[in-house]
């Protein structure tokens, strides 16, 4: 029996497209509920995580990356990413070790001061094992130059190093309470949009240039069978007829490889068998749909992008 009293907070994970943050979330969670690619802005919307260490519960806030928008959905990224921020009790913003004071990470402390107000801001410099260690020291300097850090971290969020001196550190942040979430919750996302990311997540690893950005997925139907199984109907919107054949591939053949590839993440997810049905639709306008934003949980900017 552990007496401790129980603690809950939330902590926000921020910084530049493809720091890691979503890398980081899953590791602190001990599972994947976010999708994670090599290549900027996977994530769009902002993804709860629950984490729990001992008596202490730690909802941890994936955010789209903090970057200069251009388009419509850009600026809803980036808004739900600030949004996310103001929510939590605790912000981590996460910097890259091999790039370090880069123009976007000084954009992004320009604006720390306004946008955190009283809110403990930590640095987790991330992909150390990339780098050698002597350049560490600098960018902690200069970092903290820039911006009064509550405390600095250098972390590997996909090796797993300085992971657990950080979790510590948010666990002493968070105030005494009663649980946010059912101990055994790991995700606050509907399962079928867990679902239609990781088929996004699947169709960006292997789609070229500017096409994921320009594409987006919802889960249909989601039908659970009498034998236990799921069936799982997925629509792909692409912006043009062109983006269509690519996504099918010669033969269909890339389809189909990613809906083997997201059918085993999701059946992994789930625990139980799934069918899953890939159907693409061109939709020339869908960035500008007020429907897809609140399917991908985020919200509808309006304006010129
Ligand atoms: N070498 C190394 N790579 C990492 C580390 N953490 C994350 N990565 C890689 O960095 C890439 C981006 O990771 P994500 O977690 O998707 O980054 P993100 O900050 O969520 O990116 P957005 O969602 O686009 O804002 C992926 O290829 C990860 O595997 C790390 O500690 N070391
Ligand atoms: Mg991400």
């Amino acid at each position: 029996m552990n007496d401790a009293p129980t603690k809950a907070g939330f902590v926000a994970l921020i910084g530049e497209p493809n720091a890691g943050k979503s890398t980081l979330l899953n590791r602190m969670v001990g599972a994947k509920v976010s999708i994670v690619t090599h290549k900027v802005q996977t994530t769009r919307a902002r993804i709860r995580g629950v984490a729990m260490d001992g008596q202490a519960q730690l909802i941890f806030i994936d955010t789209p990356g903090l970057f200069k928008p251009r388009r419509r959905l850009d600026r809803a990224m980036v808004a739900a990413a600030w949004g996310g921020a103001a929510d939590a009790d605790v912000v981590v913003l996460m910097i890259e070790a091999h790039r370090g004071m880069s123009e976007g990470v000084k954009a992004i402390l320009a604006n720390l001061p306004d946008r955190m107000g009283k809110t403990k801001v930590a640095l987790a410099i991330n992909k150390i094992d990339k780098v050698k260690s002597e350049g560490l020291l600098a960018l902690t300097r200069d970092m903290n130059e820039a911006f009064a850090f509550a405390e600095t971290f250098m972390i590997s969020a996909e090796r797993g190093h300085g992971c657990d001196a950080l979790r510590k550190w948010l666990v002493d942040q968070v105030p005494e309470g009663p649980w946010l979430y059912p101990e055994d919750q790991i995700a606050d996302l509907p399962m079928r949009m867990i679902a239609a990311e990781m088929t996004r997540e699947k169709l960006t690893l292997r789609l070229h240039q500017e096409l994921p950005y320009e594409l987006t997925v919802e889960t249909e139907n989601w039908e659970e069978r009498p034998d236990g199984s799921a069936r799982i109907d997925q629509l792909i919107y692409v912006a043009r007829d062109g983006h269509k054949g690519i996504v099918l591939g010669k033969g269909g053949e890339t389809i189909k490889q990613v809906s083997q590839a997201a059918r085993a993440e999701i059946m992994e997810f789930v625990g139980r068998p799934v069918h899953l049905f890939l159907q693409v639709k061109v939709r020339p306008n869908w960035l500008e749909e007020k429907e897809r934003y609140s399917e991908m949980g985020l919200d509808f900017k309006d304006g010129n992008a």
